[in-house]
């Protein structure tokens, strides 16, 4: 894999965290930052659709760098969706407004999975798009591309949209585990070739969302999903970038999915930063924590939201200095709730880079 147009970046706050280094300031950006809280994005986005607008590459560029502009975060995070890979591989997918990906046909069979389509071409508008980003980003602004882990994937084809219990993803996999790895192979092919294709273009970190993972028991995690997340980060280590594994609700699995091969894993708010990377490390290794502010408190006031963050902040150190973990990004344990005032976000970064 050759990257043509990686950037050499010496002062990124975001890096350094990684590295292990001191950071000139605590590196935060927000999941979900780009999107509905954003007047700017509800501007350009009119009268075009959620998924159109990620194949159209100066938009997609516009709308990624707009909470960069406006919040003064540390990241961008690049503006697609986990469904764009099988929308460009050729799979009837839609995003349907206040729902989320629909899917026209659910894979449920053997036949349904050899029928997936394989992504064979570059997906459309992708690396133009990157490469309008990275033209504007300074050098320690860092660009994070990503893509769904098979698991969240797997599950929005096999339910055919959005599910509260992910039952027939459940019942796939404990009835017909052939099938089951079968369907988790090919999405690693697609999730693998959507990755490359970002490394080539240039991004500079990759984050794998497993959303969905924390629905699963330990022990289904580990036979019917490790081995293929795994797969995907053995698989793109030579590009040599930092990687970053996330899930919600995953306190009971932030071990197993520390194994997966991940430089940083990614907590939601339930669990603690110092007990998470507490359980990492007795699993895995030390490794660069992700988190974890609840979304809930871009709600609260300048005083509930200060208190918040000190204390998030106390817990990285906490497990920094029992190096149960090597580093700290700022983040939201998931991503920004739609209501969410700009103001708010842009006061949460700001609170976070001033504070101790
Ligand atoms: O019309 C709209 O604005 C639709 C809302 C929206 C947006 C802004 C969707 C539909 N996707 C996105 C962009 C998106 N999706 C980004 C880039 C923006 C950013 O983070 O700043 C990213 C990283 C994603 C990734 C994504 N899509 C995930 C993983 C992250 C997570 O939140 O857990 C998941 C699960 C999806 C599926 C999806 N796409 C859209 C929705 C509403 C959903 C979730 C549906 C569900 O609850 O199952």
């Amino acid at each position: 894999m050759s990257s043509t147009a990686r950037r050499q970046l010496s002062s990124a706050p975001l890096l350094d965290a990684i590295a292990g280094r001191t950071p000139t300031r605590t590196p935060v950006w927000f999941m979900r930052q780009a999107g509905r809280s954003l007047p700017e994005y509800r501007q350009v986005r009119e009268g075009i659709g959620m998924l159109d607008s990620c194949f159209m590459p100066e938009l997609l560029a516009e709308i990624t760098l707009q909470p960069v502009r406006r919040h003064d975060v540390d990241a961008a995070i690049l503006f697609s969706d986990i469904v764009v890979p099988l929308k460009a591989a050729g799979v009837n997918v839609d995003i349907v407004a206040g729902r989320g990906p629909v899917m026209e046909t659910p894979v449920r069979s053997r036949a349904d999975v050899e029928a997936l389509p394989r992504l064979e071409a570059p997906v459309p508008g992708l690396s133009e798009g990157i490469a309008g980003i990275l033209g504007e980003l300074r050098d320690d602004q860092v660009l994070i591309g990503f893509a769904g882990a098979p698991f969240t994937l797997a599950s929005y084809l096999i339910e055919g949209g959005p599910s509260k219990a992910h039952q027939r993803t459940k019942a796939l996999m404990h009835t017909e585990p052939d099938t089951w790895h079968a369907l988790m192979e090919r999405l690693v092919e697609i999730v693998v070739a959507f990755l490359r294709q970002q490394i080539e273009a240039g991004i500079d970190v990759m984050q794998l969302f497993d959303s969905w993972a924390g629905y699963l028991s330990a022990k289904e995690y580990r036979e019917y999903v490790l081995p293929h997340s795994t797969q995907i980060f053995s698989e793109i280590e030579q590009a040599g970038i930092p990687r970053i594994h996330f899930g919600v609700t995953t306190g009971e699995l932030l071990g197993d999915m520390a194994l997966a091969g991940a430089d940083v894993v990614g907590v939601d708010w339930r669990v603690p930063l110092d007990e998470a990377a507490r359980r990492i490390h007795a699993a895995a290794s030390s490794k660069v924590l992700q988190g974890n502010l609840d979304p809930a408190m871009l709600f609260t006031g300048e005083d509930v939201l200060r208190g918040e963050i000190r204390r998030i902040k106390e817990e990285a150190r906490r497990a920094i200095e029992a190096g149960h973990a090597t580093g700290h990004i700022f983040n939201l344990g998931h991503g920004v709730l739609p209501d969410t005032q700009a103001e708010a976000i842009t006061k949460a970064v700001a609170l976070i880079h001033e504070e101790a």
